[in-house]
């Protein structure tokens, strides 16, 4: 340690003392990370001696841990490191995105199906499953504004598959089934509508309805739906395979704000997966307007439920609903109310089995946490971590301590309230949704940021909240500002995901691409050639930095124009792109991908095509024409 550093250790630790420090941050210890958040000297020095992680990613080093994050209005999924929070990747799923060309190439479009939507509204990321932890092959992801749903694969991470949901309107919780292996993924519609949805009601609330779809994971097609009372929310698979459960508000079936605060009690609705399964084998369903998908009426909460489907009444408007990584519990946050039910699964299952007569002999405890509980997350040391949103805290509390005392014993289930800033939504922990929940790191994504950051006008980034929780006190480690609205994340421990480096030559992502150019007689890799095929046109070439296989092409006015482009370089991170001006045409093609875009050539001259990604010295110069006779 030099002078300088071993001054600023006297004298507390300061923000140019940390700079100094990052060379020997193994010696420093933590505090001096801390000193770059701007805490004060004492505050540092505090939370140095508590910290038990190391949250600083030094130049360099890598982070342990994904975090895939919802991008919500934005329609994505963002990629960050943790601890760092440095966002190392977006990932365009139902939004279109102008570096990569996602809506703009004939790929992306495939996977699009012709939506005539541009936008999305994503809330929840939940990743593919094998025995109750992540197999690294897919992610998931809602899109509540067009009623879709979006894979994800991992290896290249690009969507392969969106489904339009029949039946219902704007899916909000995704849950993929857990065990033994990801069969199902399931989502909850969330508002109500009538059934079927043509115009024949219109102003009778007394039609409206909405359903729980569950969809083949591997071919993310609608298999079998189920008609539920009430509004759904987030919702949630089990550890068995056998159950999936969600959060109702809205049980009266009100359509305005005042009647939707009508009932002092909604439910969470829980569906057997097996006895609904069976319903659809044996015919017993039906089928809504021309939608061929099965309908499994699961409507009954007056009477606690049916064969397919248990409600429990919880406090009035519940939001989150968690399942706990040793397989047990499923806690339900109250939101209108101050506390959180714990249910058990096994009691579930008696349910079904028969063996209960009342639903609510499924809850075990409703202790209180405090203002406004939305979500739930666990540290796999039997605590919880719930976000409060009124009173702006993460609350950490003991399940065991919390069933005690609704056993009567004087025991205090609080842990530790922690402030956050402000008005937290979601809240995750690492590999919190798996058996193999870790207790290292837990992030707090809230809705305002307000003092936090440098102002950047009236709309304000949100902010979201590291924190430690790897030992008995929680401790807030650092800020990280989003652009508005990733409403959930999950944090994968990094040996899990797997991505590509390069792209596979036979990647099924542009199969259909290949399969043209075979058809036209094209070999990708080695061809630069025009063919005319009428009106249309499908140019080919290779790209190889610092040169395009063509430099010039010409078509005729009118002209529908398909360019393919097929990158030979097998260096990693050596992307290229392809840009034309004046026609709105821009895609990124990565190492060994083809990708290619179509448009119309409806300008006569000259038109310049450019790479538009950095790839080499003579980057400016990998250039062409497009000359365009006019008619
Ligand atoms: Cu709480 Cu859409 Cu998961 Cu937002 S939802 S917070
Ligand atoms: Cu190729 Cu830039």
């Amino acid at each position: 340690m030099n002078d300088e550093q071993d001054q600023d250790k006297k004298s507390g630790v300061s923000r140019r003392g940390f700079l100094g420090a990052t060379a020997v941050a193994g010696a420093a210890g933590a505090g001096l990370a801390s000193g770059l958040l701007g805490f004060g000297a004492g505050e540092a020095q505090a939370r140095a001696r508590n910290s038990g992680l190391e949250f600083h990613v030094a130049p360099g080093e890598l982070d342990t841990y994904y975090g895939f994050w919802s991008g919500g209005q934005s329609g994505e999924i963002r990629i960050l490191g943790i601890p760092s929070q440095r966002e190392l990747m977006r990932i365009p799923v139902f939004n279109h995105e102008s570096a990569t060309g996602w809506g703009k190439t004939n790929e992306s479009k495939r996977v699009l199906n012709g939506s005539p939507h541009t936008n999305g509204d994503t809330h929840h990321v939940h990743l593919s499953y094998e025995n109750g932890t992540y197999d690294g092959r897919y992610a998931f992801v809602n899109d509540k504004l067009n009623t879709r749903v979006a894979r994800i694969r991992l290896d290249i991470m690009k969507p392969d598959r969106i489904t339009e949901i029949p039946n219902v309107a704007a899916i909000h919780g995704i849950n993929p089934q857990r065990w033994p292996s990801t069969e199902y993924l399931f989502c909850s519609g969330e508002m109500i509508i009538p059934l079927p949805n043509d115009g024949r009601h219109l102003d009778e609330p007394e039609h409206y309805w909405t359903l729980m779809t569950a969809l083949d994971a591997e071919t993310m097609d609608v298999k079998w739906q189920v008609w539920v009372d009430g509004n759904m929310d987030n919702l949630v698979t089990d550890y068995s395979g056998k159950y999936v459960g969600a959060t109702c508000y809205n049980s009266g079936r009100g359509v305005t704000l005042a009647e939707m605060m009508g009932p002092e009690r909604d439910w969470a609705v829980f569906f057997n997966v097996p006895a609904i399964e069976k319903a659809v084998a044996e015919g017993d369903f039906t089928t809504i307007g021309d939608s061929p998908v099965p309908v499994v009426d699961g409507r009954g909460a007056a009477e606690g439920g049916t064969a397919y489907t248990l409600y429990v009444p919880v406090p009035r408007s519940p939001h989150g609903l968690n399942s706990s990584p040793d397989k047990k519990y499923v806690i339900a946050s109250g939101k209108l109310s101050p506390t959180v039910t714990i249910m058990e699964w096994s009691k579930v299952d008696d349910w079904f089995a028969g063996k209960l007569n009342d639903p609510r002999d499924t809850v075990l405890a409703e202790p209180e946490v405090g203002l406004g509980p939305l979500h739930t997350t666990f540290d796999g040391r039997g605590n919880a971590y719930t976000s409060v949103f009124l009173d702006s805290q993460v609350v950490k509390w003991n399940i065991d301590d919390a069933l005690r005392a609704a056993r009567g014993e004087q025991v205090n289930y609080i842990r530790q309230k922690l402030d956050i800033h402000y008005q937290i939504g979601h809240i995750m922990a690492s590999m919190a949704e798996t058996v193999e929940a870790d207790g290292k790191w837990l992030v707090a994504l809230n809705k305002f940021s307000k003092d936090r950051f440098i102002p950047v006008g009236p709309l304000r980034p949100e902010n979201e909240q590291l924190i430690d929780i790897s030992g008995e006190e929680m401790k807030l480690v650092h800020d990280g500002p989003a652009f508005p609205e990733p409403h959930d994340v999950v944090m994968v421990r990094a040996d899990l995901v797997r991505p590509a480096r390069v792209w596979s030559r036979d990647d099924p992502f542009f199969a259909e691409t290949a399969e043209r150019a075979r058809q036209d007689g094209v070999d990708l890799e080695r061809d630069n050639t025009v063919i005319r095929d009428g009106n249309k046109v499908r140019v080919y070439m290779t790209s190889l930095a610092p040169n395009f296989g063509l430099t010039e092409f010409s078509v005729k006015q009118g002209d529908e124009v398909t360019v393919t482009v097929t990158n030979l370089d097998r260096i990693e991170d050596v992307a290229h792109g392809f840009a034309l001006v004046n026609h709105g045409v821009n895609m990124e093609i990565s190492p060994q991908q083809t990708a290619s875009i179509t448009f119309a050539a409806n300008k006569p001259g000259v038109h310049w095509y450019y790479c538009s990604w950095f790839c080499h010295a003579l980057h400016m110069e990998m250039s062409g024409r497009m000359l365009v006779e006019s008619a």
